[in-house]
C-alpha cells in the first residue's frame, strides 16, 4: 500500500490523496446563472404611452399616434446607464396597456401606427444598437398582461399573441443576458372595446414551462427572471433591498395549498431571504425605480434618488448578493432628464472610486487551515487575486477555520468584502470579523449568507493594521473566493438651494 501511495505522488495524483477540491454543497448556479452574477447592476427602462399619459398602467386604450418622441437618443439613455457603472439595460418593450415598441405582427397597437419615424421606428432595434456600440447588455421585458388585447383571457392570447411576440423579439434583437417576466396579471381593462374585468389562473394560464422554453431554445445565454425564477427570483419588494440574510437558494411557494406557483402566484415575501434549504439556485434581483414611478412624470422631475441613496441600495442589493435594476424612464422628448443623468453619473463615478483600491492587496494572510496543506492551489492569497472563482479551501473537516490578516501598516476602511466560490455552492452561513485596536482583537462585523457577493458596511470606518476573519458556522469545509477592504468615497453634501 505504501509503495502504491507513493507511486501516486510521482506520478502527480496528490489531489486523491487528499487535495481533490471540495465537494459541491447543495443547488449550483449554471453558466448563464454565473454571468449575470458577475453583472451584478443594470437598469429597466419604462418608456411608451404612459409617458404621454402621466399613468404608472395605461388601461389599453391610448392612441398610437400619441407615442412621438422627437429627440428620442437611446445612446443618451444608455449611455447614462453605463456611466452609473450599470453593465445592462432591460427595455420595457410592452408594459401592460399592450403597446409594442417594436413593429411587431401579432397586433396593430404598436410603434409603426404611431407618428414616430413616420411609422417606420423601432425603440427596440434603437435600444439594441446603442447597447452593441456602447458594450452594454440587453435584455427585454415583455409584458404577460395585455390589457389592449380583445383576446386576453382566453388560451389564443398565450398561443396566438403572447409567445408570438416573444418569438419576434428573441430572434430579431438578441443576444439577450435576461428575460424578465412580470407577475402584474389579470384585472380591468379596455380589452378590444369590451372594457370588462377578465381574471386569470395565475399558475396554470401562462403556461410557463412551455414559455420559457422559448427563451431556452432562442436565447439560451438568458436568465429568465420572474416570481417564480426558474433563474432569478424576484425579492418580493420594489424597494430596492434584499434580506440582511440572503441565500441564492429558494423553493417558490403558491400562496394557496395544492397549487402550483407562478408569477403573480406566490408567497413572495420569502423572496427576500430566500431559503436555506430551497431546492433551487435561484437568487433575487431588486427591482426600484430612480424616479419615485417607473414611467417618466414631469411632476417627479428632481426626485430621482441620490447618488448617495444609491450607494445605500447598492449595499443592500448587490451588497447581499442579489443584483441592483434600476428603473430609469425616458421623457416625452425621448430623453432622459439632466438631473436623472448627473445623479447616475456621480454614483458611477462613486462606485469607481471606492472600489478602486483594495486595501487587502499585498497583506500577509495566515490561514488556521489550508486544504491538503496545499497553498497553491487552495491557499489565502486567492483572496486577493481578482478571481471569482480561485478560493482558498479547508479540509473536509475544518468548518470554523480562521484567518489573520496583516495589512503592514494601519489602513482605513469602512467596507468589507466577502464572496465565495460559488461554482461549490453557497456554503458559509456565519462569520466575524475582528479587528486589532487597542492591543486586542474586537469584533467589527458580523455577518450570513455569504453567497457571490456580500459587502459589510461599518458604521465607521475602521483604522488597523490587523484582522481577523473566523468563519463561525457552515455545514462543509469552506471555499471562500474574495476578501476586499475598501473605504467609501465622501459624497459632496447636497446642494443648499438658498432663495
Ligand atoms: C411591476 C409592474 O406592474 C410595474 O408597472 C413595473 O413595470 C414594475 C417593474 O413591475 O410589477
Amino acid at each position: 500500500m505504501y509503495k502504491l501511495v507513493f507511486l501516486f505522488a510521482l506520478l502527480g495524483f496528490g489531489p486523491a490523496f487528499g487535495q481533490a477540491p471540495p465537494k459541491p454543497y447543495g443547488p449550483l448556479p449554471t453558466e448563464r446563472q454565473l454571468k449575470w452574477q458577475e453583472t451584478e447592476m443594470y437598469c429597466l427602462i419604462h418608456f411608451g404611452p404612459d409617458t404621454y399619459t402621466d399613468k404608472e398602467w395605461g388601461y389599453g386604450d391610448e392612441d398610437e399616434k400619441i407615442f412621438n418622441p422627437e429627440h428620442f437618443d437611446a445612446k443618451q439613455i444608455v449611455g447614462a446607464a453605463k456611466a452609473g457603472g450599470f453593465k445592462g439595460v432591460v427595455v420595457v418593450a410592452k408594459h401592460h396597456d399592450g403597446f409594442c415598441l417594436w413593429p411587431t405582427k401579432t397586433t396593430v397597437h404598436n410603434i409603426s401606427k404611431s407618428p414616430y419615424k413616420n411609422g417606420k421606428g423601432d425603440i427596440v432595434m434603437e435600444f439594441k444598437k446603442a447597447c452593441d456600440d456602447l458594450h452594454m447588455k440587453l435584455g427585454i421585458y415583455c409584458s404577460p398582461w395585455d390589457r389592449n388585447s380583445a383576446l386576453y383571457g382566453k388560451p389564443e392570447y398565450v398561443t396566438e399573441v403572447y409567445r408570438k411576440q416573444l418569438q419576434e423579439l428573441y430572434t430579431n434583437y438578441g443576444p439577450l443576458f435576461i428575460t424578465w417576466f412580470d407577475g402584474a396579471n389579470g384585472g380591468d381593462g379596455y380589452y378590444g372595446g369590451a372594457k370588462e374585468t377578465r381574471k386569470i389562473d395565475r399558475s396554470t394560464y401562462y403556461g410557463w414551462d412551455t414559455t420559457w422554453a422559448i427563451v431556452r431554445k432562442l436565447q439560451p445565454g438568458a436568465v429568465i427572471f420572474g416570481d417564480v425564477g426558474p433563474d432569478v427570483r424576484w425579492v418580493g419588494n420594489e424597494n430596492g433591498t434584499a434580506g440582511q440574510t440572503s441565500w441564492a437558494t429558494y423553493t417558490p411557494h403558491a400562496p394557496e395549498k395544492d397549487k402550483m406557483p407562478g408569477n403573480g402566484f406566490v408567497k413572495d415575501k420569502e423572496g427576500i431571504e430566500g431559503h436555506r434549504d430551497g431546492k433551487y439556485w435561484m437568487p433575487a434581483e431588486c427591482d426600484v425605480p430612480l424616479r419615485p414611478g417607473w414611467f417618466y412624470h414631469q411632476t417627479q422631475d428632481g426626485k430621482a434618488k441620490t447618488a448617495d441613496q444609491l450607494f445605500d441600495l447598492y449595499y443592500k442589493s448587490v451588497g447581499r448578493g442579489a443584483a441592483l435594476d434600476l428603473g430609469i424612464s425616458p421623457n416625452r422628448d425621448g430623453l432622459l432628464a439632466e438631473d436623472d443623468v448627473a445623479k447616475l453619473k456621480l454614483f458611477g463615478s462613486s462606485l469607481n472610486q471606492t472600489f478602486r483600491v483594495n486595501l487587502a492587496k499585498g497583506a500577509a494572510l495566515a490561514a488556521s487551515n489550508v486544504r491538503g496543506n496545499n497553498k497553491k492551489q487552495y491557499g489565502p492569497e486567492h483572496l486577493i487575486d481578482d478571481d471569482r472563482y480561485s478560493y482558498w479551501a479547508t479540509d473536509d473537516k475544518i468548518t470554523t477555520p480562521e484567518l489573520t490578516i496583516d495589512l503592514h501598516k494601519l489602513q482605513t476602511f469602512d467596507i468589507i468584502r466577502l464572496r465565495e466560490n460559488i461554482k461549490l455552492g453557497q456554503r458559509i452561513e456565519e462569520l466575524v470579523v475582528d479587528a486589532w485596536m487597542n492591543k486586542t482583537w474586537q469584533p467589527i462585523a458580523t455577518a450570513t449568507s455569504i453567497g457571490g457577493n456580500r459587502l459589510i458596511h461599518l458604521e465607521k470606518p475602521i483604522k488597523t493594521n490587523k484582522l481577523r476573519l473566523r468563519i463561525t458556522k457552515s455545514p462543509v469545509c469552506i471555499a471562500l473566493s474574495d476578501l476586499g477592504l475598501f473605504k467609501e468615497h465622501d459624497f459632496p453634501p447636497p446642494l443648499m438651494i438658498i432663495n
